[in-house]
């Protein structure tokens, strides 16, 4: 393999890194995307570690490969990147991406202003505004989004038991709302919410196997993602939210799929009523505006379709090289 050179636009929605990649992208086997990104994973992982992970990466690290579409119907289909692996979907990775790719010229979409995209984990229909050159926003309407469960306990180090839910909004996420043994975000730094997460995610998947598996997608299961509730910031905002993911990472956006199940867990306690709107504050204060677009069903399952909209804002042009016959940190590395 020797050496690859990776042209990626850097953008940051809200506070938090999408890198595009625009050159080096392996050609992948599959008839969906949800199938391109299994072959990913199992044969060019090293591309998402060389990229993600530190010296080229951080812990927060993101970003996007764009693949031509499925359907003639759509405009392109998406790979998300990030630390843990390939998201099957990514709210704050979609507005970044939809902001480089239409100002930077990637992608021309078959009717402008709207563009229909194909993630791992299903169609998304977007939106976008721009004046002039710029992307002032983009909105995206998610996947079927639902709660799986509510009122599970597992035992947090430090804080004791806790009662969460569980809800689906293109990734699965356990939420913790503020209770008896935890107060809410404010009250907790960054790197004590990583710590508990890490350790909470792991218990609950031990403790709930196979009990979080897409029903038409069983390559998407278990938690991944850790959403905890609090306070916002701002009184106009509707909530503040801290968003564990990857191994050491608090999203410094609101996050698109941890809005989505945010609002579909809220829609199913009949605490948010379609049309509404739930302003959702990230850890740093950034925010997205969210809302319930139809009310739909998923086999059984009483789901929504969700929107969520926000900006961002493109820095900078990246040439990434990874050369493992000259760099024993090609591939990089994790502490
Ligand atoms: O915005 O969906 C999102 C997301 C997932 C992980 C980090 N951000």
């Amino acid at each position: 393999m020797a050496r690859t050179t990776f042209k990626c636009i850097d953008a940051h929605t809200c506070g938090n890194p999408v890198r595009v990649v625009t050159t080096g992208r392996p050609d992948l086997i599959g008839k969906t995307m949800s199938e391109k990104r299994q072959h990913f994973l199992n044969t060019y992982d090293w591309i998402r570690k060389g990229l993600m992970y530190e010296p080229r990466g951080h812990d927060m690290m993101s970003g996007s490969f764009l693949f031509e579409p499925h359907h003639p119907d759509n405009d392109f289909s998406i790979l998300f990147i990030e630390t843990s692996g390939c998201l099957p979907m990514c709210g704050h990775g979609t507005i970044g991406t939809i902001t480089i790719a239409i100002e930077e010229g990637l992608i021309q979409p078959k009717t402008p202003g709207k563009i229909r995209m194909e993630a791992p984990a299903g169609l998304v229909e977007i939106e976008y505004q721009q004046t002039n050159k710029k992307v002032d926003w983009v909105k995206l309407k998610n996947v079927k989004s639902y709660l799986a469960a509510e009122d599970l306990t597992i035992e947090c180090p430090e804080l004791g038991e806790l009662v969460f839910d569980v809800a689906y909004g293109g990734n699965f996420y356990a939420i913790v709302d503020p209770q008896k043994n935890f107060s809410g975000v404010h009250d907790f730094t960054a790197s004590k919410l990583i710590q508990y997460s890490q350790i909470v995610r792991e218990r609950i998947n031990k403790k709930y196997p196979n009990a979080f598996i897409h029903p038409e997608n069983d390559t998407i299961r278990d938690v991944s993602h850790m959403l905890w509730t609090g306070d916002p910031i701002n009184p106009d905002s509707s909530g503040r939210n801290a968003v564990f993911y990857g191994d050491k990472a608090i999203d410094r956006s609101p996050c698109g799929t941890g809005t989505s199940a945010r609002i579909a867990q809220l829609y199913a306690k009949g605490k948010l009523q379609p049309g509404e709107e739930f302003v959702h504050e990230s850890f740093i204060g950034s925010t997205f505006i969210g809302r319930i677009e139809e009310e739909t069903q998923l086999g059984d399952i009483k789901a929504i379709i969700p929107s969520i909209q926000g900006w961002a804002k493109v820095y900078g042009y990246n040439t990434i090289i990874i050369d493992d016959e000259d760099d024993p940190y090609a591939h990089g590395f994790q502490v």
